[in-house]
This record gives C-alpha cells, sequence and structure tokens, in this order.
C-alpha cells in the first residue's frame, strides 16, 4: 500500500518519463532530419528505455493497489541544434530526472515507506547508467568539433546500441 501523496508523486513521475520517452523520439527524427542514422537510431533506443521506465513505475502503482492517472504530455522541441548540443542537452535533462527520483526518494524516507524506497532504488541507479552513458558520448563529440569524418565515426558507433531488455509480461 502506497500513500495518496506519494501515488500522487509517482504519477507525476509517470508523467515525466512518457516525456522523456517523447522527447527523444522527438530527438531521434530530429538527428534523421541532420542525415545521422546512427545518432537517430540511438534515441530511438533511449525512448524504447524510457518507456520501459513508465511501465515498471504503472506497474508498482497498480501493484501497490493505488490508481494510475494519466495527464497530457508536454509537447517537446522539434530543434535540438548541433550534435553536440543534443547530447549537452540529452546530459541536462538526465540530470533533471535524477534530482526528480531524488525527490521521490526524499518523499519516501519521509513516508518511511520502505517498498517503495526499494523500488526508488532502481531508479537511483539507473540514472548513474544513463548520466554516465551520455558522458561517454559527450567526450568523443567534444574531440571532434564540427569535423565531419569525426562524426561519421561517432554516428557508426551510436549505430551499435544494444536494445533495451524488455519487461517481463504481467
Ligand atoms: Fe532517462 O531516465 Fe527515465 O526519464
Amino acid at each position: 500500500m502506497i500513500s495518496e501523496k506519494m501515488q500522487e508523486a509517482l504519477n507525476e513521475q509517470v508523467n515525466r518519463e512518457f516525456f522523456s520517452a517523447y522527447m527523444y523520439l522527438a530527438m531521434s527524427s530530429y538527428c534523421n532530419t541532420l542525415g545521422l542514422p546512427g545518432f537517430a537510431y540511438w534515441m530511438r533506443m533511449q525512448y524504447e528505455e524510457e518507456n520501459m521506465h513508465v511501465t515498471k513505475m504503472y506497474d508498482y502503482i497498480q501493484d501497490q493497489g493505488g490508481e494510475v492517472h494519466l495527464k497530457a504530455i508536454e509537447e517537446p522541441e522539434r530543434n535540438y541544434g548541433t550534435p553536440l548540443e543534443i547530447f549537452e542537452e540529452t546530459l541536462k535533462h538526465e540530470q533533471y530526472v535524477t534530482s526528480l527520483i531524488n525527490n521521490l526518494m526524499d518523499l519516501a524516507v519521509e513516508e518511511r515507506d520502505y517498498a517503495t524506497q526499494t523500488f526508488l532504488q532502481w531508479y537511483v541507479t539507473e540514472q548513474v547508467e544513463e548520466e554516465a552513458n551520455v558522458n561517454d558520448i559527450l567526450a568523443p563529440l567534444r574531440m571532434v568539433g564540427d569535423d565531419k569524418g569525426g562524426l561519421m565515426m561517432i554516428d557508426q558507433q551510436l549505430a551499435g546500441r544494444a536494445a533495451p531488455m524488455a519487461l517481463p509480461t504481467k
């Protein structure tokens, strides 16, 4: 069982995870317009990953006897600038998501809600990985700058991203 307050906070996060998915799909489409299929593919996989974050939280709310409230999803931007700017925006966004997860954890601690603390621990670890992955891409992007050959090489590397693991079906 979760409190009304926790239910509302988790529902809010479901909405933010949906926005993350939506934003990465918009970035994927934008990367295609730049002629960078590897970047587009990486963003598409990130979209899949975010959908998994949504589903996991959606299931948890229901497993705890709570009610899911699906709210309107904010419209993402269309233009994300240069390849470097796209990933700078991605890092900024993931740092923001980390702060949201931390706020949720604060609430779970305050409410002595041990089950939700355990559940959220997965997201805490996931955010470390997400930020690290983006930083690993930002480093070579900063190095190559505007060099087309360098960007093509990064594009090929990004095309090799593994698909996210599927959640077991309920
Ligand atoms: Fe990108 O971690 Fe969820 O939102």
